[in-house]
């Protein structure tokens, strides 16, 4: 007889406060921040701690060639496709604890709890670590969620390469995870369902005084690369007129950016360039060439589209009057994602049962869901962050919302598990 499912908060709140001392720590002006980035010692160590969490419960582990990693526990049927849930563990510079976080432990949790409460559906339950989720290292989000669902060959993404020009075949190869990333790929089917507990990372929940938010869609993430070349020189002797300044030209670029995004009618749309490296970046010296990296997401990629060509029309302009050469390079452009209705009704039905006040939402940040939706039915659970802050180190979700999520995760696992 399977009793009631008991989460427990305060080993959920002891291992994620655990799991952010696996960090590169250096001096942060604002509070105790989180460094994690991917196949660092920092990673690896935050890695093999998960892995004897989920050994100790009696959980195998599998891990693929580029290091995501399954924590799974048999169900009763093991001819059936098994359910997942997961997230990621590696950390943007100078972040907060609880993004990603949450959803691996909370996913190691929920199976625990289910394990404790006697629960074992047909299919079996897999958390996933997914290697990479942020761009930080290789310059693209998702990568282990992009091979997973082929959205990303693995010779690209074996060639691409780190601020060190090292590429992530050496990088991981080093790391100790070797093999052929054809083998990450997933086959239909694999799944039937999964479905990743995340923070909000946005005001709408704690605004509203809600709990939950049953992800109904996911915003579409692109990004690009922007080089512009004018000509540098001495900054005492080069007179004004004579310039071709290539960060005054990037600096009308991203404000043309910013104008469209604005403009173009809706909020969803968003556009960020969160990188600018400037050469040869000295103060006496007129700046030559300057590289940029955009992050521009839309609901509708059509509209994220429209404010590129409107972009691109400006940099004709640009060029033009500033007698510089800007150049583009597409990192990336992903459809969106569209949650199953299935698997959203069942996280409703949950929520009204156990009294959780919950909203439907879009997700504006990207997450492995992203991916995951092309080769499973997929849904996100969020739970409620401070001030809607993320991406910093004030990042911060109470025990109880922690709690609260992680007990709708394990009970929509043992419905989907059972389905
Ligand atoms: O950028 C994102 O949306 C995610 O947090 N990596
Ligand atoms: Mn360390
Ligand atoms: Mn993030
Ligand atoms: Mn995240």
């Amino acid at each position: 007889m399977s009793q009631k499912i008991q989460i427990d908060q305060n080993r959920l709140f002891a291992e994620l406060t655990k799991l952010s001392s696996f960090t590169h720590v250096e001096p942060s002006p604002d509070g105790t921040a989180v460094t994690r980035v991917v196949f660092t010692p920092d990673d690896l160590e935050a890695r093999a701690w998960l892995r004897g969490i989920a050994e100790a419960e009696g959980f195998t582990v599998r891990v693929d060639p580029v290091g995501n990693t399954f924590f799974r526990m048999e169900g009763t049927d093991p001819s059936l496709p098994a359910v997942a849930t997961g997230s990621h563990a590696d950390a943007i510079p100078h972040a907060g604890m609880y993004d990603g976080t949450v959803g691996v432990i909370g996913g190691l949790e929920a199976m625990r709890a289910l394990k404790q409460a006697g629960i074992r559906p047909k299919r079996a339950i897999e958390t996933i670590l997914f290697t990479s989720e942020e761009p930080t290292r290789f310059g693209i989000g998702c990568l282990g969620s992009r091979l997973m669902s082929g959205t990303l060959s693995p010779e690209k993404a074996d060639a691409l390469k780190d601020a060190d020009d090292r590429t992530l075949a050496e990088v991981r190869t080093a790391a100790g995870f070797a093999g052929d990333l054809a083998d990450v790929k997933l086959a239909p089917g694999h799944y039937s369902a999964f479905v990743e507990l995340h923070i909000e990372q946005g005001p709408l929940l704690e605004r509203a005084g809600e709990q939950i938010g049953i992800v109904t869609s996911i915003a579409a993430p692109a990004s690009y690369r922007f080089q512009i070349q004018g000509l540098g020189g001495h900054a005492g002797a080069l007179l004004m007129p004579d310039r071709r300044d290539a960060l005054c030209a990037a600096s009308e670029l991203i404000l043309s950016i910013e104008r469209h995004a604005l403009t173009i009618g809706t909020i969803d749309s968003v556009a960020t360039v969160g990188t600018c490296d400037v050469y040869p970046g000295a103060v006496n010296s007129v700046p030559s060439r300057v590289a940029l990296m955009l992050d521009i997401r839309d609901t509708d990629p059509a509209r994220r589209d429209a404010i590129m060509a409107a972009v691109r029309a400006d940099i004709m302009e640009i060029q033009t009057k500033r007698g510089v050469a800007i150049s583009e390079s597409l990192v990336n452009a992903d459809a969106p994602a569209t949650s199953s209705a299935a698997i959203v009704d069942a996280l409703e039905a949950i929520c009204l049962r156990e009294g959780m006040l919950y909203r439907k939402m879009v997700s504006r940040a990207y997450h492995d869901t992203l991916f995951m939706a092309s080769v499973a039915p997929v849904s996100m659970i969020f739970i409620p962050c401070r001030g809607g802050v993320s991406h910093r180190p004030d990042e911060f979700s109470t025990a109880e919302d922690i709690a609260r999520g992680t007990l709708l995760l394990a009970e929509v696992l043992a419905k989907v598990g059972s389905d």
